[in-house]
């Protein structure tokens, strides 16, 4: 018989039940491997898992959204109903779960009153008052970026009441008299080192559970298993459109310094992953954050694993020419990707950290030299500054690229979409930016999400574009990219005639959604939208399967069961030595 959970945590859906409602698909997650759902769960979430395991609390990751997605008939309801936990926890990390995250809160308490249910992650952090008083499902909220230890406090009092509950740093709660109470957001530690192997956890839990499908972290990851290593907590940057920007981090989120894991421990999670699969490692966190130093010693440290891996490096600026001359002697098949976010050396001043395009070129071509195999470069659509005019030269800004660097050189350029970041330096001063915030409560960004139109789900305009301008041209945009792809034959003809059918069919269903709304008599109006949603559903599940652009080669097999097997059983003989 399995033992009884304390602890579940729960990833919710974007939108809950995004499978009954008229959604039609949207570039908002194009550039990262979730779908418009955003089915990815937290990185922190292993993390929590593996740290109160190993304090005694049995922890289990159960990922809703993924369930959601790829069962139609997947009762999400019934499933909690089966789970009798001491405690739910769900991440309200990224504000787009808003929605679901709420709505899987109610459906814990409607069907376990007596059940605790704890939200976390960054945006529960920063509107933890708000939620406390709206939604009276949630009981209790763990702040901060680091909430461990705070978390495993709130288990043994909510398992055993043994202290004080004003005493665990970092909560929320309500007190006996139902006011709404906070303790001080003490926790955000300097030292990593506290944290243990998530993916051992994620094996171990999975087997206890026979559970595999629900900690997979996004659908499609059986045929893609990327994983990533996370280099720090915070960061040293001040991008405007960021809620995990320097400035807010110390706001907002308890954080005044970026927090860096060891050296050493980075590369002992590329030991583990190389013995699970030969897909690719994102390497989250820009290493030259830390310094040279740092910077080199964690290059060492993965240089020592020597994994045939793709190791996926980020930069949040240029570096120097011997950063990838490191890396090359350390590393077997790397990647890069950059995120200058425009062509417009004036407006990226404003939005990220200032530096030229000849820098950002000298990077490129120094990179490549050395021997990278892709180098994704980022832009984004939505900035101040910006116009229809100025986001299609950067798209001849990306025709250049690929003209002088070729096609390992691999641009990309998406909408800032849906919200502006809670806490981030637009948010707070969106005026001075040229911003218009269209939403305040998390009510209205809840509801916002329902519609069927990605455009009305968006938080913003700006002085330059409207909302449907930032539609509008984002197609522009994405057609003319795939064409300019297709011409330097980094895609294949059929790959963009196929995008290209993909996204003009996209924008006629976005005008049949409207047109739908539209629709006075009310039965007309649904069997109208019903008609527009089976084609919006058949178009959404064809777009989910073309993230080729995004992804790296996989080396070798996909899984590599012995390794799996072998880790397993060290893991059980070295808990067993511990205990
Ligand atoms: C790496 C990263 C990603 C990775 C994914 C990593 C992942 N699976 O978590 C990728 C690139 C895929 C990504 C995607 C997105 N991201 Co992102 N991402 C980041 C980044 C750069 C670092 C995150 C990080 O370091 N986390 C630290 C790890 C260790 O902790 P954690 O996962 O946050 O979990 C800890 C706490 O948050 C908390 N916690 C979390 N959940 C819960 C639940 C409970 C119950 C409790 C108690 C605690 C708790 O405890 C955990 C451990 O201590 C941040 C920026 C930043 N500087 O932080 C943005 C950031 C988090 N992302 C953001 C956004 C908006 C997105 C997207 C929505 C963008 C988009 N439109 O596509 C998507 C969502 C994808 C999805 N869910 O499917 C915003 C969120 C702002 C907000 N408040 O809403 C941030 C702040 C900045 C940004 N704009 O990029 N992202
Ligand atoms: S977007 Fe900018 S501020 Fe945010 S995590 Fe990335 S580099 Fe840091």
């Amino acid at each position: 018989m399995l033992l009884k959970d304390d602890l579940v945590l729960l990833h919710a859906p974007s939108v809950y039940d995004f499978r009954k409602m008229l959604r039609v698909p949207s570039p908002v997650a194009d550039l990262v491997p979730s779908g418009p759902v955003f089915e990815m769960y937290p990185v922190g979430f292993p993390f929590m898992g593996e740290y109160l395991e190993r304090h005694g609390i049995r922890t289990r990751i159960v990922n809703l959204a993924v369930r959601m997605l790829e069962n139609s008939r997947f009762d999400a309801r019934r499933f909690i109903s089966h789970l009798k936990p001491e405690a739910f926890g769900i991440d309200l990390h990224w504000l787009p779960h808003c929605h679901g995250a709420i709505e899987i809160a109610r459906l814990c308490k409607e069907l376990h009153p007596e059940i605790p249910v704890i939200l976390g992650g960054y945006s529960a952090t920063i509107l933890h008052r708000e939620l406390m008083e709206e939604y009276p499902e949630i009981d209790f909220i763990v702040r901060g970026d680091s909430t461990e230890e705070p978390l495993r406090k709130l288990m043994s009092f909510i398992i055993s009441e043994n202290c004080e509950i004003s005493s665990i740093p970092n909560l929320v709660y309500r007190s006996r008299m139902g006011t709404i109470a906070a303790t001080g957001l003490e926790t955000a530690p300097a030292d990593l080192s506290y944290l243990g192997n998530s993916y051992v956890y994620m094996l171990r839990s999975a087997l206890r559970h026979a559970d595999i499908r629900g900690i997979r972290p996004f659908k499609g990851w059986w045929s893609y298993p990327i994983t990533t290593s996370i280099t720090c907590r915070g960061c040293s940057q001040n991008c405007y459109f960021c809620g995990g920007a320097a400035s807010t981090m110390k706001s907002c989120l308890g954080r005044r310094k970026v927090s860096f894991r060891t050296p050493d421990s980075i590369g002992r999670d590329i030991r583990t992953i190389k013995n699970i699969t030969g897909a690719p490692v994102f390497i989250i966190g820009d290493l030259m954050q830390g310094g040279r130093d740092y910077a080199w010693a964690v290059l060492e440290e993965i240089g020592k694993a020597s994994p045939r891996n793709h190791i996926v490096f980020e930069l949040f600026k240029p570096a120097p020419v011997e950063f990838f001359e490191k890396i090359a002697g350390n590393v077997a098949n790397f990647d890069f990707e950059i995120s200058p976010q425009t062509h417009d050396e004036e407006i990226r001043g404003q939005v990220i950290t200032p530096y030229g395009n000849r820098e950002l070129e000298n990077n490129l071509e120094w990179c490549l030299e050395a021997g990278c195999g892709k180098f994704d470069v980022f832009f984004m659509i939505g900035l101040s500054g910006q116009t229809a005019e100025s986001v299609m030269d950067t798209v001849d800004y990306c025709d250049y690229l690929l003209e002088k660097f070729g096609i390992r050189l691999n641009p990309l350029i998406g909408p800032f979409a849906p919200f502006v970041d809670p806490c981030s330096p637009l948010q707070v001063s969106a005026g001075e930016y040229g911003f218009k915030l269209l939403f305040e409560s998390v009510e209205e960004h809840r509801s916002a999400l329902t519609n069927p139109n990605w455009r009305d789900w968006l938080g913003y305009e700006t002085k330059w574009l409207s909302r449907q301008g930032i539609v509008d041209v984002t197609y522009e945009a994405l057609l003319e990219l795939n064409r300019i792809k297709g011409r330097h034959a980094q895609i294949s003809p059929e790959y963009m005639e196929n995008m290209e059918a993909i996204l003009r069919e996209n924008i006629v269903l976005l005008g049949r959604a409207d047109r739908a709304m539209e629709i006075g008599d009310l039965k007309r109006r649904r069997a109208e939208m019903e008609k527009v949603k089976i084609e919006a559903d058949e178009l959404m599940d064809r777009s989910l399967m073309v993230k080729e652009e995004i992804e790296w080669p996989v080396s070798g097999p996909r899984f590599r069961y012995f390794g799996i097997l072998r880790l397993l059983v060290s893991s059980c003989i070295n808990r067993d030595a511990a205990e």
